[in-house]
């Protein structure tokens, strides 16, 4: 089902969980608009929007339980999965041009961006139309491995885009290209299978190739075609690539622009690509991500628990599970659960999570017996398994994100709330209560 973005709309649409609206819509705002009160719900499909031909689609994974269908698991089976997926990657197969839909149709000339593809305006403060879903692909000239990665792009001329990198991965790549006088080629992918866009948000080290890990997750190799104007390979299933190069030695203003902390990325001189192609299938969709919704949200979160996980288990081997909540962005907050064997793990946890990414903010450890997707069940830990006295961590003049306004240009404190139990208390003390009878209740039974 979740083989190619079609496919995936497809079956959305046979579970009556795709919206799709007939009515036109303004690229400025309205489709956003629409698409946001349908988060966590349901997909939409705009089939009209303004006077393009091609229809917009957004929030195709929007919930947790999304992402473990596209995967073919369970909610608990996501993150286990995607680990396993880091750790064997799956080389992609390459197949000709004439097998690849998404060379349908090449256009090398009077390349317009806005002409061609519906691109919208999101938020209120926002510079302009923004591509906010495309994979943006680079390939380093040393290994030839390829990086994957989404960054936001906004259409700054007919063919021009400006791009926030941030210092990782295609950064550094585009950083080792400037020094030497040359421009990094690129790739950005519109309209691939869940899977694949999952995988683009690995954080992984250096030197793994995203599409890689989407053939492990998929279970068979992904197929990959070579662009027509750069060195880059790309999904052969896409509804939309744009060629181009990152110029070396130009920035130009980009922003602002509405993130994901629901608030603005500010204006500045950034990298500016420049496009020389645009393919796309007969019939081609447009997707589009409205920032700081669930889909933004999840798409960054769930990578980030498989490398906290991770992480965590190296100091407390007896970590069950760790959650980014959506109301901490999926970024700023770590919910972690552990089966604490030894008293001050709960402490040690807090350290590990602060240490797996500078974006962690604030930690709560609970036992394992916490829902830690529930937060009712998670502010219950804290109201009545924690003692500020006792149970706080504070660091002050720690690196975070800069996104967070409430930090000095991303400069802030980090905050760890240990709310296990002590091992020692007496037995009565940390019981829930519980009604006998209740765990199997079939409420029918009672009720008609
Ligand atoms: N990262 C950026 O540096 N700039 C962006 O504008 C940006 N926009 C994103 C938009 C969306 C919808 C999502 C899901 C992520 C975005 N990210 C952005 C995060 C990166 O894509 C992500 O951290 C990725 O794993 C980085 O890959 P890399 O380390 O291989 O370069």
């Amino acid at each position: 089902k979740a083989r190619t973005f079609r496919t995936w709309l497809e079956y959305l649409h046979s579970k009556n969980r795709l919206a799709i609206i007939t009515r036109k819509v303004s690229l400025q705002y309205e489709g956003a608009a629409v698409t946001k009160t349908m988060d966590g719900k349901k997909a939409v499909c705009f089939t009209q929007v303004e006077d393009y031909p091609i229809p917009v689609v957004s929030g195709i994974c929007s919930t947790r339980e999304d992402f473990a269908e596209a995967l073919e698991t369970d909610q608990l089976g996501i993150i286990p999965k995607f680990i396993e997926a880091v750790a064997s990657p799956s080389p992609c197969r390459s197949v000709d041009s004439g097998a690849a839909p998404v060379k349908e149709n090449i256009i090398l000339a009077d390349i317009d961006l806005m002409q061609l593809l519906p691109i919208p305006v999101h938020h209120e403060k926002d510079s302009g139309n923004y591509i906010t879903a495309g994979l943006f692909i680079v390939r380093d000239p040393v290994t030839r491995k390829q990086n994957v990665s989404i960054h936001r792009l906004q259409v700054s001329g007919k063919n021009k885009l400006g791009a926030l990198l941030l210092p990782r991965h295609t950064y550094h790549l585009y950083k080792l290209a400037e020094d030497a006088g040359r421009a990094l080629e690129c790739a950005i992918v519109i309209g691939v299978d869940p899977v694949t866009l999952l995988a683009s948000q690995a954080s992984t080290p250096f030197g793994v190739d995203e599409l890689e890990l989407a053939g492990a997750l998929r279970g068979e190799p992904l197929e990959v075609v070579r662009c027509e104007t750069v060195d880059i390979d790309v999904p052969a299933f896409a509804e939309i690539v744009l060629e181009g190069r990152i110029l070396p030695h130009v920035r130009e203003p980009e922003g602002p622009f509405g993130e994901f902390p629901k608030y603005y990325g500010p204006r500045s001189d950034k990298e500016v690509v420049h496009i020389t192609a645009v393919t796309h299938r007969n019939n081609p969709m447009y997707y589009t991500i409205v920032p700081a919704g669930y889909e933004h949200l999840l798409l960054g979160g769930i990578p980030r628990e498989a490398s906290l996980l991770q992480s965590i288990r190296q100091t407390v081997p007896t970590v069950k599970a760790v959650h980014m909540s959506p109301g901490g962005t999926c970024r700023y907050h770590a919910i972690v659960s552990i089966k604490k064997r030894n008293e001050g793990e709960g402490k040690n946890a807090i350290f590990a999570a602060l240490a797996n990414s500078f974006d962690i903010k604030h930690v709560v450890v609970v036992d394992e017996e916490v829902d830690i997707f529930n937060m009712e069940e998670v502010e219950w830990a804290v109201a009545t398994r924690f003692q500020a006295e006792t149970d706080l961590v504070v660091v002050h003049n720690a690196l975070g994100s800069k996104l967070d306004p409430s930090t000095a240009g991303g400069v802030g404190s980090k905050m760890g709330l240990d709310c296990t139990v002590p091992l020692n208390s007496e037995p009565m003390r940390y019981l829930r209560v519980r009604i006998p009878g209740y765990d199997n209740m079939n409420v029918e039974d009672y009720v008609n």
